[in-house]
């Protein structure tokens, strides 16, 4: 039976990633996949998280089933994190899961369960895991406008263009922040008109947010997701902590389902229980763990947001010295928009074959779509990144 399977598409991101670490040249750059990296090219353990795992070793007194749910605790911590006082908890059903991933296939399956019509808006470009998932899944899939590939900022007006073919039936996925693979993003004004549209529409929105942090601070990085949560009837949210907490292999994420009324949220709930029990019963704990002791642990919870703060900003100098590099070698403004890009990643807009002398020329590891991940640099680098760029004509 085995014979008959064929071969599956392959991440491109994660091949990349092969193709970097077989490469010989001792001056290679990495700016593919989306893990950060501090000056020295390490993923560090955050100094909170290596506390907190101190701390559970210790105290820890049994490893038994958790519930469906995962944590209580480690669920309401999130949900205060990510939405503070921006809508009645009552009307809150979530679950933990394995990474952000696990939490936006239940999203998309739950979805499928309540109509099995809904079209999922995504944005052009999106995450490829947003793409392929919703294809395993047999979704529909339809793409909004977003680069705009002229200034590298949100192409809005093309954007709510296209969301105006949205149905009552139909859900549009949104990035909180961050975006993940353009680095460009809505203002609160513009968001205020995508909540009117939802609305208007009478449709689900979705939001993936994978970044919180990562922009402008764990607040500000909110404030969409806030605005949302407190201007529609419906949400469900993907959250994932890989990023922010440094945890990627631990697999922690959580999913949320906003529901209109109160009364309804232990049906939500007991739906997303019930997909945790299909797809793999209870969800992991141990990231879980460690994002609920320090989120419940004032000193743990103020050093972990400084040395997140201390990552954010580490990010912002290098896009902002990656900026004024390009434009002293081009003598040109048209890099700015690396200075205004927030979260790990910018869309440089060239095009594959000019990635591909980047890689064969110089070492330098962009993903095809000339995504980068800011992350990849460090002080001494840019400069290589911005002489290369500039001398390939780009
Ligand atoms: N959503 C986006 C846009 C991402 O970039 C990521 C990245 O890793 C995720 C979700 C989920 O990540 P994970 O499953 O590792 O938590
Ligand atoms: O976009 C990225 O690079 C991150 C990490 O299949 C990632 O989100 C990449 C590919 C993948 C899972 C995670």
């Amino acid at each position: 039976m085995l014979t008959n399977l064929k071969e599956q598409p392959k991440d491109k991101i994660l091949g990349l990633m092969a193709m970097y670490r077989e490469d010989p040249r001792q001056t290679k750059v990495d700016l593919g996949v989306g893990v950060y990296k501090n000056a020295e090219g390490v993923t560090p353990v955050m100094r909170a998280v290596k506390t907190a795992e101190r701390k559970i070793v210790e105290e820890q007194i049994t490893k038994a089933y958790t519930g469906l749910a995962g944590d209580p605790v480690y669920s309401e911590a999130m949900i205060d994190m990510l939405l503070a006082q921006s809508v009645d908890k009552a009307r809150l059903a979530a679950v933990a899961t394995p990474g952000g991933t696990g939490a936006i296939r239940q999203a998309f399956e739950l979805i499928k369960t309540a109509n099995p019509k809904a079209r999922v808006f995504v944005s052009d470009p999106t995450w490829p895991n947003h793409v392929s998932i919703l294809n395993h899944l047999g979704i529909e899939m339809v793409k909004y406008r977003y680069f705009d590939a002229e200034t590298r900022g949100v192409n809005f007006d093309g954007m709510m263009e296209d969301l105006a073919e949205v149905t009552g039936d139909d859900v549009v996925l949104l990035h909180g922040c961050c975006h993940n693979p353009t680095g460009a993003n809505l203002n609160l004004t513009q968001w205020q008109s995508v909540i009117d549209l939802i609305n208007d529409k009478a449709c689900l929105p979705m939001i993936d947010i994978a970044y919180q942090g990562f922009g402008d601070g764990l607040e500000e990085d909110a404030a969409a997701t806030r605005l949302v949560a407190s201007s529609v009837p419906e949400l469900l949210i993907a959250a994932s902590c890989s990023k922010n907490f440094g945890i990627y292999r631990e697999r922690t994420g959580l999913l949320i389902a906003m529901s209109e009324k109160a009364e309804n949220t232990a049906i939500a709930q007991g739906n997303l229980n019930h997909l945790n029990r299909q797809n793999f019963s209870f969800p992991p704990d141990h990231g879980a763990r460690v994002v609920a002791t320090i989120l419940t642990d004032d000193t743990l919870k103020a050093d972990w947001m400084a040395e997140l703060e201390e990552t954010r900003l580490g990010m912002l100098a290098l896009r902002e010295q990656l900026a004024s590099e390009l434009q002293r070698l081009s003598g040109s403004d048209r890099f700015g928009f690396l200075a205004q890009h927030r979260g790990m990643f910018s869309q440089l807009g060239t095009t594959p074959d000019m990635v591909e002398k980047l890689r064969v020329d110089n070492a330098i590891y962009m993903v095809g779509d000339s995504r980068m991940n800011i992350a990849g640099l460090n002080k001494n680098s840019v400069p290589i990144l911005a002489q290369a760029i500039v001398d390939a004509g780009i």
